[in-house]
C-alpha cells in the first residue's frame, strides 16, 4: 500500500502545481509579444515582390517555376538572392504554390508519398498576367506585384482563391549574421525565458483572399466559435485589430472555453464557405502561426503569419464540402481505419489506483449491463512516472489485468508520455542516452526538462532512426507487463516542459540536422505519436499470438496528417456547461480539417459535474467519434453507476444507443478512411446551399443520417431543433415525423431520458439492436436495417463489415459492403464481399423496419422465400410503419424485396 505521508506529499506537489499552472493568460504570448507577428501582422511589406515573366517555366510534368524578384531593396545585410516559385496542380482541383529560399527548412512526413501532378496544358499570355490551364484547373498569374488566382474549373470567370489579393504576401530573407535589423535585437525575451534566434527575423507572411465568402471554418485547436469570428474588422473609424488566431501547439491548463489561443494542436488548414461553393487553403508550416479572418462586402480575406518555415500553400477549389474534404484528404491523408473496439465506450480516470479498483471497474459494468470496451491507466499506474514500467506495489500482476480484460473482451490503455526521466537506472533512458537520442539544446548538449517524473529529457522524433527504434520498445519483451491487448494514449506531446518557455521547449533547442525546435515545435507530438503508433504494428508484426492488428494510439497534440495515425482528444476542459457546449465546435472543426477521429472528456476533466450535467454529456458523447470518459484525479468518482439508478439507466441508454449504432458508426469511419468525409458533420456539410445553418454549432449531423440536437442548458425542458433541407425527419426514439419544409423548426419536449435525435428521410441505417458488454460480444449478432423514406418514398444506404481489427481488409480485400436501395416498393441489397470470409451466421438479418410509407404493405414477395412476419402500423401523422421479423436474409446476398399494399 501507498503510505498516507507520501499521498499527502503528493497531493501537495500537484497543489502547488495546479496553482502554478492554473490559466494565466500572462504565461502564454500574445502576437504582440512575438517579434514576427508584431514586424508581418497586417503590414505591408517594406518591398515589393514581383514575378519575373522572364523566368517562367514549365516542364513535361507541368510543374511550373520562376522567380520572384525582390524590388526597392534598401536595407543592408540581407542575402540577395531572388527567391524561388513553383506552382503544381494535383488534379481534382488541387493547386500547390510554393515559395522559398535554399536552406530553408520543409516539413516532413506529412504529405502523402504518392502525389501525382497533373499536366499543363496550355499557357496564354497577356501584358501583366500569365494563364495556365491544368488538366482540370485553371490559374492566372500577375507579375507585378505577385498575385495567384486559382480558378474553381477552367470555364470559371472568376476566382475561387486568390493569394495577394490584399498585398500582405511577405518573406524575410535571411539576414547576414551580424547584419543590420532594424531596431529590433535578435535575442527575444518572454518571462525568463530567452530565445536566442540565431537566424534572426525569418517570418512570412501569406494573404490568403476568398471572394464572396461569408464563413470560414478550421485552423483547429480552440475552443472557440465553429464559423471563425473576425480578428480584424474595419468600419469608419478604421481598424479594429483582436488578437489572431494562433497556431503552436501548447499544454494551457484550465483553457478558456471561448478564446482564439491556440490549444494543443494545430492545423493549418481552413475551409470557406458560400452559397453555392466551398473551397479551402492548406499552409504546410510547422512553426508557430499566427492568422487573421476579415470579414467584408467582398468576401473573407486571411492574413496568415510564421514566424520560419518556406510558403508551401495548396488550393482547394471544392466546389462541394466533400470535394474540399477530399482534395485535402488526397494531400495529407485519410483517417485510419480504426479497430471496431476503439469506437466503443472508453472508462477513463486519473487514476485507477490498483488492479483490484481496474477489476471492481469491469466488473460493475457487467453487474449494471453497461457496455464497455476500454478501461485506461493514467500516469499513476507507472514506476515514478517511467512509462512502460509498473507500479509494482499496485500493479503487481498487470498481465493478469490485462488477461481478465481479455477473456470479456475488453482492452487496456496505458499513458505513455514523452519526457524521459533522467535516470539510468531507468533502460529507456539509459538506453537513448547512450544513443545520443534526445533533443539538444542549442549548445549541443542534451536538453533537460522538468515533467512529471522531475528532470526529464525528450527524444528527437525528427530522426527517422529514433522513431524506428521507439517503435521496438512496445514488444512485451520490451515493455514488460503489457500484453498484446494493451494500447497507447500519448498525453503532453506538444511537448510539454513544465520549466520550459510558455510550458514548451526552447525554440532554438536542436534537433535531427541542426534543425531548429522552432521550425518543427507544431509536428513534434505528430511525430511522437507516429512513432508509437508504428510501435504497436510492429508488436503485431513480431507476435506469433496473434496476427498484426491495427494500432490505436490517442495523442493529445496534433498536425496535418494525424488523422492517418489514430484519434486526439480535445484535452483538460472542465466541467461545465460552457465546455459541454464548446466540444460541439471543437468536434466539428476538427472533423472539417480531415481529423474526424476526435471526442471530448465526456464529464469535463477538471471539477465535478453535477448529475444532469453528466447525464447530458453521455448523451452528447455518444456521439462523439471518439467517446471516452474522463475525471481528473482531485475530483470525485463518477463512473455511470456512481450516481444512483436514475442517472445510471439514463447514462446506459445512451452508450447503449451508441452500441446499437455500431455498423453505422464502423460504416462512417469506413467512408472517412476511402475519403476523408468526416463521421461528425456539420449541418452545412449535407446541406451546403442552407445559408441559415453556416454557423451552427448546437447541432450536428452524425453522418448523413442522423441529426443530433442535444440539450446544452441546464434545467431544459425543450431543444428547439431546425430540421434542414425540405424532407422528412423521423424521431428516432419515438414516432414523431417532420417535414421540414412545412416546420423548418421544431420545439422538441425533452425529459432527463434522452436528447432529441432525428433521422432523415431518405437514409437507410444499419443497427445491432442486442445489448452487450463489449463491441466483441456483438460479433455474430444480427442486424437490424431502419429504412426512413423520404416524401417520394425512396432511400438508400450501406453498411461496411470486415474483423475490425486487422489489415486482412486492404491486403486481403476481407470486407463487407451491402448498399441498400429502397425505390418502387421495393428494398434491394447488392452486396460486394469476395466470397471467402462471411458466414451467414454472423451476417443475418433479424429485423427490417420500413418507416414513413404512404401505403399500408400487405405483402412482401422475396423471389424464392416468403416473407411471413411483418406487420405495417400507422403513426399520428397518417404514415405507415413496416416491421419485418426474421426475414431469413443475410448480407452476404444479393436479395430483393417487393412489397405490395394499398
Ligand atoms: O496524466 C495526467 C493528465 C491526464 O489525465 C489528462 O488527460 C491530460 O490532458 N495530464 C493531462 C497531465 C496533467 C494535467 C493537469
Amino acid at each position: 500500500m501507498r503510505s498516507s505521508g507520501a499521498i499527502a506529499v503528493a497531493l501537495s506537489v500537484l497543489a502547488l502545481l495546479g496553482q502554478a499552472l492554473a490559466f494565466k493568460a500572462n504565461e502564454f504570448k500574445t502576437c504582440s509579444q512575438s517579434s514576427f507577428c508584431q514586424r508581418l501582422r497586417n503590414v505591408p511589406p517594406e518591398h515589393k515582390f514581383v514575378l519575373r515573366s522572364d523566368t517562367v517555366a514549365a516542364d513535361e510534368t507541368g510543374f511550373v517555376t520562376a522567380k520572384i524578384a525582390v524590388v526597392g531593396e534598401s536595407a543592408e545585410g540581407l542575402y540577395h538572392d531572388d527567391l524561388d516559385f513553383a506552382l503544381a496542380a494535383y488534379g481534382d482541383g488541387v493547386v500547390r504554390l510554393k515559395v522559398s529560399q535554399p536552406g530553408r527548412f520543409e516539413v516532413p512526413e506529412v504529405l502523402m508519398d504518392d502525389l501525382k501532378q497533373v499536366p499543363l496544358v496550355s499557357v496564354s499570355k497577356t501584358g501583366s498576367q500569365q494563364t495556365l490551364e491544368f488538366l482540370d484547373s485553371k490559374v492566372v498569374l500577375t507579375f507585378d506585384p505577385i498575385k495567384v488566382e486559382v480558378y474553381g474549373n477552367k470555364k470559371s470567370t472568376s476566382p475561387t482563391v486568390v493569394f495577394n489579393e490584399n498585398g500582405l504576401f511577405d518573406f524575410e530573407r535571411q539576414r547576414k549574421p551580424g547584419g543590420a535589423s532594424g531596431s529590433e535585437s535578435w535575442p527575444e525575451t518572454f518571462g525568463s525565458h530567452s530565445d536566442s534566434r540565431p537566424n534572426g527575423p525569418m517570418g512570412l507572411s501569406i494573404d490568403v483572399h476568398f471572394p464572396g465568402v461569408s464563413h470560414v471554418f478550421g485552423i483547429p485547436e480552440r475552443a472557440t466559435a465553429f464559423s471563425l469570428k473576425p480578428t480584424k474588422e474595419l468600419s469608419s473609424k478604421g481598424h479594429t485589430l483582436h488578437e489572431p488566431y494562433r497556431l503552436y501547439n501548447l499544454d494551457v491548463f484550465e483553457y478558456l472555453h471561448d478564446h482564439p489561443f491556440g490549444l494543443y494542436g494545430s492545423i493549418p488548414f481552413i475551409t470557406a464557405k458560400k452559397s453555392g461553393s466551398t473551397s479551402g487553403a492548406f499552409w504546410l508550416n510547422a512553426a508557430e502561426m499566427y492568422v487573421d479572418v476579415r470579414k467584408g462586402g467582398e468576401g473573407t480575406s486571411t492574413q496568415w503569419v510564421s514566424e520560419s518555415g518556406v510558403v508551401d500553400l495548396f488550393f482547394f477549389v471544392g466546389p462541394e464540402p466533400k470535394d474540399v474534404t477530399r482534395q485535402y484528404a488526397a494531400m495529407t491523408g485519410t483517417t485510419q481505419m480504426p479497430q471496431l473496439f476503439s469506437l466503443g465506450y472508453h472508462q477513463c480516470r486519473w487514476n485507477y489506483k490498483d488492479e483490484e479498483d481496474v477489476a471492481s471497474v469491469d466488473r460493475n459494468f457487467d453487474l449494471h449491463g453497461i457496455p464497455c470496451d476500454v478501461i485506461w491507466l493514467d500516469i499513476e499506474h507507472t514506476d515514478g512516472k517511467r512509462y512502460m514500467t509498473w507500479d509494482k506495489a499496485h500493479f503487481p500482476t498487470p498481465e493478469k489485468m490485462q488477461g481478465a480484460l481479455e477473456e470479456k473482451g475488453r482492452k487496456m490503455v496505458t499513458i505513455v508520455d514523452p519526457h524521459i526521466k533522467k535516470d539510468d537506472s531507468y533502460p529507456v533512458f539509459k538506453e537513448a542516452s547512450g544513443k545520443g537520442y534526445f533533443v539538444k539544446k542549442k549548445d549541443g548538449t542534451d536538453f533537460d526538462g522538468w515533467c512529471w517524473p522531475g528532470s526529464s529529457m525528450y527524444l528527437d522524433m525528427l530522426d527517422p532512426e529514433i522513431r524506428k527504434w521507439w517503435a521496438t520498445l512496445f514488444v512485451p519483451q520490451a515493455y514488460k507487463g503489457s500484453t498484446e491487448s494493451l494500447y497507447i494514449w500519448n498525453d503532453m506531446n506538444e511537448p510539454s516542459v513544465f520549466n520550459g518557455p510558455e510550458i514548451t521547449m526552447h525554440k532554438d533547442n536542436l534537433h535531427h540536422g541542426g534543425v531548429e525546435h522552432r521550425e518543427v515545435h507544431n509536428i513534434y507530438g505528430y511525430l511522437y505519436h507516429m512513432a508509437t503508433a508504428d510501435g504497436l504494428v510492429y508488436r503485431g508484426q513480431k507476435s506469433k499470438a496473434k496476427p498484426s492488428d491495427r494500432a490505436f494510439v490517442l495523442s493529445r497534440a496534433f498536425f496535418s496528417g494525424t488523422q492517418r495515425v489514430g484519434p486526439i482528444w480535445t484535452g483538460d476542459n472542465t466541467a461545465d456547461w460552457d465546455h459541454l457546449r464548446v466540444s460541439i465546435p471543437m468536434c466539428l472543426t476538427l472533423g472539417v480539417s480531415g481529423l474526424t477521429f476526435s471526442g471530448a472528456d465526456v464529464g469535463g476533466f477538471f471539477g465535478n459535474p453535477d448529475t444532469e450535467l453528466l447525464t447530458r454529456w453521455y448523451q452528447l458523447g455518444i456521439f462523439y467519434p471518439f467517446f471516452r470518459a474522463h475525471a481528473h484525479i482531485d475530483t470525485k468518482r463518477r463512473e455511470p453507476w456512481v450516481h444512483g439508478e436514475e442517472t445510471m439507466s439514463r447514462i446506459r441508454s445512451a452508450i447503449q444507443l451508441r452500441y446499437s449504432l455500431m455498423p453505422y458508426l464502423y460504416t462512417l469511419f469506413h467512408q472517412a478512411h476511402k475519403d476523408g468525409t468526416p463521421v461528425m458533420r456539420p449541418i452545412w456539410y449535407e446541406f451546403p446551399n442552407q445559408e441559415a445553418a453556416y454557423s451552427t454549432q448546437d447541432a450536428f449531423l452524425f453522418g448523413q443520417a442522423l441529426l443530433v440536437s442535444p440539450v446544452l442548458e441546464p434545467g431544459a425542458k425543450s431543444v428547439r431543433v431546425s430540421l434542414p433541407g425540405d424532407d422528412l425527419w423521423y424521431d428516432l426514439l419515438g414516432e414523431d415525423v417532420h417535414d421540414a419544409k412545412v416546420s423548418p423548426s421544431v420545439d422538441v419536449a425533452v425529459t432527463m431520458d434522452s436528447i432529441p435525435v432525428h433521422l432523415r428521410g431518405g437514409t437507410i441505417v444499419p443497427r445491432r439492436m442486442r445489448p452487450r458488454r463489449n463491441t466483441k460480444a456483438m460479433t455474430h449478432d444480427p442486424y437490424t436495417i431502419v429504412v426512413a423514406l423520404d416524401k417520394v418514398q425512396e432511400a438508400r444506404g450501406s453498411v461496411y463489415v470486415d474483423d475490425g481489427s486487422s489489415f486482412d481488409y486492404k491486403e486481403k480485400r476481407k470486407f463487407l459492403r451491402s448498399t441498400f436501395v429502397f425505390k418502387h416498393y421495393r428494398l434491394e441489397n447488392d452486396v460486394y464481399h469476395n466470397g471467402l470470409y462471411f458466414s451467414n451466421a454472423s451476417t443475418m438479418v433479424e429485423k427490417i423496419v420500413v418507416r414513413g410509407l404512404t401505403k399500408k404493405i400487405s405483402a412482401i414477395d422475396a423471389g424464392r422465400m416468403t416473407i411471413k412476419y411483418f406487420e405495417c402500423t400507422q403513426d399520428k401523422s397518417g404514415l405507415w410503419t413496416l416491421v419485418i421479423k426474421k426475414p431469413g436474409l443475410s448480407l452476404t446476398e444479393n436479395w430483393s424485396l417487393k412489397m405490395r399494399g394499398h
